[in-house]
């Protein structure tokens, strides 16, 4: 069960990352193969595969064949309904909670439901909440209203409503490719409330000392995606200073 992975490895005090893998960036199996063996290597924990676009569910059904070549757990990070598949290994359940349109929050969620208990997917409930100083595609076709980073009582204040709600995870989400991360300010005030529920934290992360910081300043899990795709270098740091703390 990915959740137990997850728990265990927070147990001996380690922090994880999550390497994300966009199926629409995807044009190269080959590529992606190569990228894989290189985060896998470093030490990433699990592959998140998602994106804001649609994909057809059978190229994201490839993707996460390639990723079982690795021995990693593969998550659904789904934007949408078609970010399913049937052969992952558990699904990231996002609710995005400051979403100004429903189906964003439970709307797609009901009609997927029992499809997710037909195949039996791992279920990870999380409440995933977009913040930042711009919008991001997250933020556009999630019609989410991000929180300002100068606002972190806001975030606090949602991350709360989901652990109250029962979710396992609460999501920092700045967007992919954000030009700036989540400060440390905003990311410590909402670990001091959510104390036990899981934190992740992604979107604008390009250098091990941000994701450093991030980590330092209570994020359990973070993720990258981008850097992975324009300098994989760099993402193989990211990984070993997580990995690290
Ligand atoms: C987006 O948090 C992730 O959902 C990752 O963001 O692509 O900017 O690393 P980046």
């Amino acid at each position: 069960m990915v959740y137990r992975l997850i728990e265990k490895e927070l147990s001996s005090d380690s922090k994880l990352h999550f390497t994300l893998i966009d199926p629409e960036k995807v044009t190269n199996l080959e590529w992606l193969s190569k990228v894989l063996k290189k985060v896998v290597d470093a030490g990433t924990d699990a592959i998140l595969i998602g994106g804001s676009l649609q994909v057809f569910i059978d190229d994201v059904e490839r993707i996460v064949a390639l990723i079982e070549e690795f021995d990693k757990p593969s998550i659904l990070f789904p934007g949408n309904l078609t970010g399913l598949a049937r052969n992952a290994d558990a699904i990231l359940f996002i609710s995005l909670l400051n979403s100004d349109n429903p189906y964003y929050i439970i709307g797609a969620h009901v009609i997927a439901a029992p499809l997710i208990k037909r195949i039996g997917l791992e279920v990870l409930p999380t409440g995933y909440i977009v913040v930042g100083n711009w919008d991001t595609s997250v933020s556009i076709i999630g019609r989410a209203r991000p929180i300002p980073y100068d606002k972190p009582g806001i975030g606090v204040a949602y991350a709360l409503a989901a652990k109250f709600l029962g979710m396992k995870f609460v999501y920092l989400e700045a967007g992919s490719g954000a030009l700036q991360p989540v400060p440390q300010t905003f990311v410590k005030a909402v670990k001091k409330a959510v104390e036990d529920t899981i934190l992740i934290v992604g979107g604008g992360i390009r250098s091990s000392e941000k994701a450093a910081e991030i980590a330092n300043a209570g994020a359990d899990i973070i993720v990258t995606g981008t850097i992975v795709e324009e300098k994989l270098d760099e993402a193989v740091k990211i990984i070993e200073a997580v990995k690290r703390k």
